[in-house]
């Protein structure tokens, strides 16, 4: 009769009925690809049913390391985290790992000793992100003008800073069109970036022809301080920036950016398969990379509406 509950075979049931623990140690809430890409995080684990312990570090390393100690000693199944610097993370992932538990990067990578530390990282090849900026430059630049560029760097040792760089950096190389004036450390905020392009302003005010921005809320920022200075951003400056939020593809539309290079920040779902995968017995591949494309004014202008985020 319908009461009858058939025996627990071997604990399958109880495998069944216990779900998956997910430890996530969020970097912070600067910028709106961060929220994006915590949105994504939560909607898929939800759709996956796998339980979230989500907690959020807001920009400092030490909170993060304190988050994920908190994740082994509650023991849960598996640990992810978008480490926001590239170094620092030997001892706690040596723990996890003395721990029994498996550590999968969301969006960021890391550089440690021993890279059994880690079995996965879901995220972009940001290098990569950085030459398509200087190729579209190259490609949009005239032939014999000289362009002298301002750079806004993301945070210091971040993986997406050091790659944007050094893609961008290769990318001019070689071209005497391109004169990369300055270079200033930022933080992914919009705040700093209108602070960094006011500063480059009062040094360099007119002589200034390309920002290049390493994501989309610098990029908001500085439009702001050009506009404040008395110049056209996207007209008298070009501005290129990374991410390809809405708020950027908005300003592409209106002509004040001119170049978002896309960085999808719609990680979660890969994320949670890598984690059913794993906790399934399967190897996951080291690295799991995120293809992007990127946006000018007629594109910018044809997605915007359909863009939720
Ligand atoms: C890139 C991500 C960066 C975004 C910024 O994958 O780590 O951090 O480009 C965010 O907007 O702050
Ligand atoms: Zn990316």
């Amino acid at each position: 009769d319908s009461d009858y509950v058939p025996g627990n075979i071997s604990g399958i049931k109880d495998r069944n009925e216990k779900p998956i623990v997910l430890g996530f140690a969020q970097v912070g809430t600067e910028s709106g690809w961060r929220i994006a890409h915590t949105n994504s995080v939560m909607s898929a684990a939800q759709n996956a049913g796998i339980q979230l312990l989500y907690e959020n570090a807001e920009q400092s390393q030490e909170r993060q390391v304190e988050i994920i100690r908190e994740f082994i000693r509650k023991k849960v199944d598996v640990i992810a985290f978008s480490p926001k610097t590239e170094t620092g993370w030997d001892e706690v992932l040596q723990e996890a790992k003395e721990a029994g538990i498996p550590v999968i990067l969301s969006d960021r990578e890391v550089k440690a000793a021993d890279d059994t530390l880690w079995t996965s990282y879901i995220g972009s090849d940001f290098r990569d992100e950085g030459r398509r900026a200087a190729s579209w430059l190259l490609g949009e630049a005239e032939p014999d003008r000289s362009y002298n560029i301002i750079e806004l760097q993301g945070t210091p040792d971040s993986a997406p800073a050091i790659g944007r760089k050094r893609g961008f950096d290769e990318g001019i190389a070689g071209d005497e069109r391109f004169r990369l004036i300055a270079s200033y450390e930022g933080d992914f905020t919009r705040g700093k970036g209108k602070e960094l392009m006011e500063r480059a302003l009062r040094t360099y005010g007119g002589d200034i022809h390309v920002v290049y921005a390493h994501n989309d809320d610098m990029a908001l920022g500085a439009i702001q301080a050009i506009e404040n200075y008395g110049l056209k951003p996207g007209k008298d400056i070009i501005l290129i920036s990374v991410d390809a939020t809405k708020a950027a593809l908005k300003a592409i539309s209106i002509g004040k950016l001119n170049l978002a290079v896309e960085c999808s920040p719609l990680l979660g779902p890969q994320l949670m398969k890598a984690v059913k995968d794993l906790l399934g017995g399967q190897e996951l591949p080291m690295k799991i990379i995120t293809s992007e494309g990127m946006f000018t004014q007629s594109l910018a202008k044809k997605v915007l509406a359909s863009r939720d985020y």
